[in-house]
């Protein structure tokens, strides 16, 4: 066997959850190699897309999921989503080709060590015939264990070198952080003090949803979440959405209220706390993580516990209920009841405040003039039409622009694996391909990809992705035919417009170009045929172009534009 087959081998039978790229000379072996031994593979039209797909299919499905380059361009078409994958800790194996060492003149050489890290990402190699099932296995634990996304250099030369018959170890993933005692009985302690906590879960805590909502309804607090991470408590009666730029209206002044606010598995950033913003003068911050470095990186917190977030949340859950922390056990009652109102002063949960949050707890709740001319449509009043027609088993995949936040704000979701948010390099173009991962990683929901028409055209290659896989999905285009976002930040200082205004473009033409059903929505009239599609057999996936108004930008923008 030759190492490249080897390579492949060793990760399937480690336990990769599915391949995705675009298949050269420099990784045909390997993707073979995969394919041969049980890992689907997908071919993507670009290999940024493949990055994305991955890292979402990682997401989505909970499992490590593996890219596959060809080395030099290969490579650096991937690097965006790489990038992604990378600040957003998905746990991802990147196989590329690469340069022998001796060509030092080819035309594909470039520094792929130097490349890779630049972007935080981990660069591993496969070193020669002996070493290249521990040099596997290592790249494989790192993603695992570690939750990095590993780029693993294959050299040309050492891919063909004939190598024995592989013997693959188990890796298991790491074992949960306990939590110190002392930091337990500190929390613990904090939690029974509070009057009105509020817990904010981020992807740290996508696993981790029954122990934070025991111990909320244990001492009483209302939960929300950051942007990726939205739909963790969505059938909660005490949860607040996301916490952020997004916030309601009542989110944001429940969050601005509380007196102690945990973040579990939550940066804590700008973004989810509106750069401070929402953490009243008075107000506790704690911070529970099972990576010490997070703790207080983004603002100082009162207290810092490192630790597994499910296994904190129980433990602190079992002091609070034994008044193990020198407390009285009252604050762990729990009264039989799942999700208690607490009008015995315990926390921030009334059954005043749980009308109030179910009311007007959703961005769809608040009242908005309906700027809709015929037209064009307002991107809110679509984004609301599209929360009632869609079937609440959905996936909804957005892309980055200043529209972002209509489907993010309006569309509910029904968990954390309903929202794929790939934010963390703030890339546009990257919303079709999160899409196409999300929807393979779970087939049984219909996916709902939300992009702008700059990020659509970007990523447009992916179209064929989709159609060719028979993916089922829904592409919905906020078409105001512009970079909107640099629109709005820069149209108030009269500077020229022109480099970021398109003529308009017939994107459900395009759509029909690529196999889609295309509908062009000036109106709420319009949507009839998405009603007729999803009443049907939904054989080629739907595309939307819906030209919508801009006559003003989102304020999250602003946000978002202050924190440049
Ligand atoms: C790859 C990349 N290029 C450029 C930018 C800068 N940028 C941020 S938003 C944006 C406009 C996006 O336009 P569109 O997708 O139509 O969404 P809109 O802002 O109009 O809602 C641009 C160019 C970026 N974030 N990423």
């Amino acid at each position: 066997m030759i190492v490249a087959a080897l390579v492949g081998q060793v990760l399937a039978e480690l336990g990769v959850g599915r391949a995705f790229g675009v298949v050269g000379s420099g990784n045909f072996h390997v993707t073979n190699a995969l394919r041969a031994h049980g890992v689907e593979f997908v071919a993507t039209r670009h290999e940024c897309g493949a990055a994305v797909a991955a890292d979402a299919f990682a997401r989505m499905s909970g499992r490590v999921a593996v890219v596959s380059t060809h080395q030099g361009p290969g490579l650096t078409n991937a690097m965006t989503g790489i990038a992604e994958a990378a600040k957003s800790r998905t746990p991802l194996i990147v196989l590329t080709g690469d340069m022998p060492a001796a060509d030092r003149l080819s035309n594909f050489r470039i520094d792929q060590d130097a490349l890779v890290r630049s972007v935080g990402a981990v660069s591993e190699r496969v070193h020669g015939p002996r070493t290249a099932v521990a040099d596997t296995v290592r790249a494989y634990r790192i993603a695992l264990q570690q939750r990095r996304t590993v780029v693993l250099n294959l050299p040309l030369d050492i891919q063909v070198a004939d190598a024995p018959d592989p013997v693959v170890p188990t890796v298991l993933p790491a074992p949960p952080i306990r939590p110190d005692v002392d930091a337990v009985r500190r929390l613990a302690d904090i939690l029974a003090k509070a009057q009105r906590p509020v817990f904010v879960a981020g992807r740290g805590a996508r696993t981790a949803k029954a122990p934070i909502q025991a111990l909320a309804d244990a001492c009483g607090a209302l939960l929300a979440t950051s942007a990726v991470a939205n739909g963790l408590f969505h059938d909660d009666p005490w949860s607040l959405g996301i916490s952020g730029g997004f916030s309601s209206p009542l989110t944001a002044e429940l969050i601005r209220d509380a007196d102690l606010i945990v973040g579990w598995g939550c940066a804590l950033n700008m973004w989810t706390m509106r750069h401070g913003t929402l953490i009243g003068p008075e107000t506790t911050v704690v911070q529970v993580d099972d990576d010490p470095a997070a703790i207080g990186a983004h603002r100082p917190v009162h207290l810092g516990v490192p630790g597994d977030v499910a296994e904190t949340a129980r433990v602190v859950a079992d002091a609070l209920a034994t008044g193990a922390f020198g407390g009285d056990g009252t604050r762990g009652e729990r009264g039989g009841e799942t999700h208690p109102v607490r009008d015995d002063g315990n926390g921030y949960r009334s059954a005043e405040l749980r009308a109030r949050i179910a009311q007007q707890g959703r961005w769809r709740d608040v009242a908005f003039k309906d700027e809709s001319d015929g037209e064009r449509i307002d991107p809110r009043a679509l984004s609301v039409a599209l929360d009632d027609l869609l079937p609440a088993e959905r996936t909804v995949a957005v892309d980055s622009g200043n529209f972002m936040g209509y489907p993010s704000m309006y569309l509910s979701v029904p968990d954390a694996d309903g929202f794929c948010f790939t934010q963390a390099y703030q890339s546009i173009g990257l919303g079709l391909a999160s899409a196409i991962g999300s929807a393979i990683a779970r087939p049984d929901r219909l996916t709902l990809a939300a992009l702008g028409d700059g990020g659509a055209l970007m990523g447009v290659s992916e179209l064929e992705t989709v159609t060719r896989l028979g993916l089922p999905m829904v592409v919905i285009v906020y078409d105001d035919e512009a970079y909107g976002a640099e629109v709005h930040h820069f149209g108030p200082d009269g500077d020229p417009l022109d480099v970021v205004r398109f003529a308009p473009a017939d994107i459900a033409a395009i759509g029909r170009g690529f196999g889609f059903d295309g509908v062009t929505v000036r109106a709420g009239a319009d949507l009839a045929p998405v009603r007729d599609w999803l009443a049907g057999p939904r054989e080629r996936p739907l595309l939307i172009d819906a030209k919508v108004t801009s006559a003003h930008g989102s304020w999250w923008l602003e946000e978002a534009f202050r924190g440049h």
